[in-house]
């Protein structure tokens, strides 16, 4: 996990996440990352001069303590830039409707979801397609992140706190910390295939590796019950 700020702590903009542009700039000084996670930031700078990018120590299991990641090298001269739009994408909420499906992924270590391990010859979820449905992440250990393919999220709550500003957009990607609860608004897509399954796991690449992960596929509404829940293994 990264927490990214400059190292004279100077400010700068979020404008975009996993998903795409944020409604509006964030401003901040530092930002989080977890593995998979992206962000597009602005930074001004004056002609000539260095800073660095830092990943500054968070105190959590999964961060890597204080280190450089990147030195930047005005040139001498630079062409002014215009000031990042006040709106940048008109942004639709995801909305779950009211009695959305509501699925729960429980962690309680590092190599399985819902206590079960990756079976690549087994569909754990099945979702109707153009769903949009509540997905609860329960963590109740360590930190993780959760990682959901196909889909676009935004985070509902963190431990039932909103989300930092700049992780309030269109997401695939989220940070599950330590012993909480994220709860998240999930759109799926409307293509369908009840064979070619999609997956969601922790991005951290040994939990995932170790199993902590779990697939779902996406098939005609009306049509879950009759979904077969063991694939062919090739
Ligand atoms: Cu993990």
């Amino acid at each position: 996990m990264y927490t990214l700020a400059f190292a004279d702590k100077r400010r700068f903009q979020v404008i975009g996440t996993d998903g795409g542009l944020l409604h509006a700039p964030v401003e901040v000084e530092q930002l989080a990352l977890t593995p998979g996670e992206r962000a597009e930031i602005v930074v001004t700078f004056a002609a000539g001069e260095q800073v660095v990018l830092r990943s500054a120590d968070n105190g959590v299991d999964i961060g890597s303590g204080d280190f450089d990641l990147l030195k930047i090298i005005a040139a001498p001269r630079l062409k002014p830039s215009p000031a990042v739009p006040s709106r940048l994408a008109p942004l639709t909420p995801i909305t779950p409707p009211q009695g959305a499906t509501v699925r729960r992924f429980t962690l309680n270590g590092h190599d399985a979801i819902n206590s079960k391990e990756m079976d690549i010859g087994r569909i754990d979820e099945v979702v109707p397609a153009g769903a949009v449905e509540i997905w609860e992440i329960e963590n109740n250990v360590y930190n993780h992140n959760f990682h959901i393919h196909e889909v676009a999220f935004q985070i509902l709550d963190v431990g039932g706190e909103p989300p930092p500003a700049y992780a309030t957009g269109y997401k695939d990607t989220v940070y599950v910390p330590a012993k909480s609860l994220v709860r998240l608004a999930v759109q799926f897509g409307r293509f369908t295939d009840p064979a070619a399954p999609y997956m969601y796991h922790c991005h951290i690449l040994r939990h995932e590796d170790l199993g902590m992960m779990g697939q779902f596929v996406i098939v005609e509404p009306g049509t879950e019950s009759q979904i077969n829940r063991t694939l062919p293994v090739h």
